[in-house]
């Protein structure tokens, strides 16, 4: 039976077989630099080590993703081995995951060497479909963040500066009021705390070692940083997950050389 893509937060119509790293063999992410669940993703990948490539969607005709009835990014394509197959004789399905939680839960067997845990999906849906949303809305919402965030993403050079720019920013600014009446039932960041403060199992909330939930998390932290935000270090701070994030990220001095964990890996960002 041929492969059938998810919807977005639903589980794919099939179980997603491959369950380690070995088996995936090409990756292509169709997303563009400056999405939050994009950025999740591309966090996961570069956790794990596995080499993707990248297809970059461009607004508002999108028309690199005009074969996929599923119309948002990320979407993520696993064994797409059209030449590799007709070299070897191999005959591998093609999958075609969509929406940053169903990628990091099926993808976490090959990742993680395991499931998630029923406590990890909990709070990896409360990522996709609460924070990040609520870190969108309230990024956009402050003038200065928002200029930054365009900033970091938008102005490679001239051209953009004088006409895309201006654009990009007046969208980005009407974007807090577009989210919110079309997603009415995300809370402020601020009440998404308690959840995580309490969600950690030990030092991460995978437990004693990282997890999809933990690198999901980072990942939003990680881009208010690229964007010289401080939304996610103050929500951080107030809810005494900053260890959890320096842990994660291996920037203190003396978690270095123990625990260094993203620093080591390869940056989720080309810009
Ligand atoms: N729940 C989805 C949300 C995906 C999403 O909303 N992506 C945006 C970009 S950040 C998008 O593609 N929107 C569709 C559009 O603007 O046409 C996920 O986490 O992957």
């Amino acid at each position: 039976m041929a492969w059938e893509p998810n919807n977005e937060g639903e589980d794919p119509p099939q179980p997603f077989s491959l369950k380690s790293k070995d088996e995936i063999h090409t990756v292509k992410l169709y997303q563009f630099e400056a999405s939050p669940p994009c950025a999740i993703v591309r966090a996961l990948l570069a956790w794990a080590e596995v080499p993707y490539d990248v297809v970059q969607v461009n607004y508002p005709f999108k028309s690199e993703i005009s074969w996929s009835k599923y119309q948002k990014i990320p979407i993520l394509v696993v064994n797409d081995m059209q030449v590799k197959s007709s070299l070897f004789g191999l005959r591998v399905m093609v999958f075609q995951v969509n929406d940053s939680f169903i990628i990091a839960k099926c993808l976490s067997p090959c990742l993680f060497g395991r499931e998630a845990t029923q406590h990890e999906l909990n709070l990896m849906k409360e990522i996709t479909f609460g924070v990040m949303v609520a870190v969108e809305i309230e990024l956009f919402s402050d003038d200065k963040d928002r200029s930054n965030f365009v900033d970091a993403f938008f102005s490679d050079d001239c051209c953009s500066q004088t006409f895309v720019k201006p654009l990009v920013l007046l969208m980005v600014s009407q974007a807090p009021d577009r989210i919110r009446k079309s997603k009415p039932e995300v809370k402020p960041l601020s009440e998404y705390g308690e959840t995580f403060k309490k969600g950690l199992q030990g030092n991460y909330i995978g437990g004693s070692s990282v997890g999809p939930a933990d690198l999901m998390l980072w990942a939003l932290a990680e881009m208010c940083k690229h964007v010289r935000s401080t939304l996610m270090e103050n929500w951080l701070l107030k809810n005494d997950l900053t260890g959890w994030y320096e842990r994660v990220a291996g920037e203190t001095e003396t978690d270095t050389l123990l625990t260094a964990i993203m620093a080591t890996k390869k940056s989720i960002w080309t810009q």
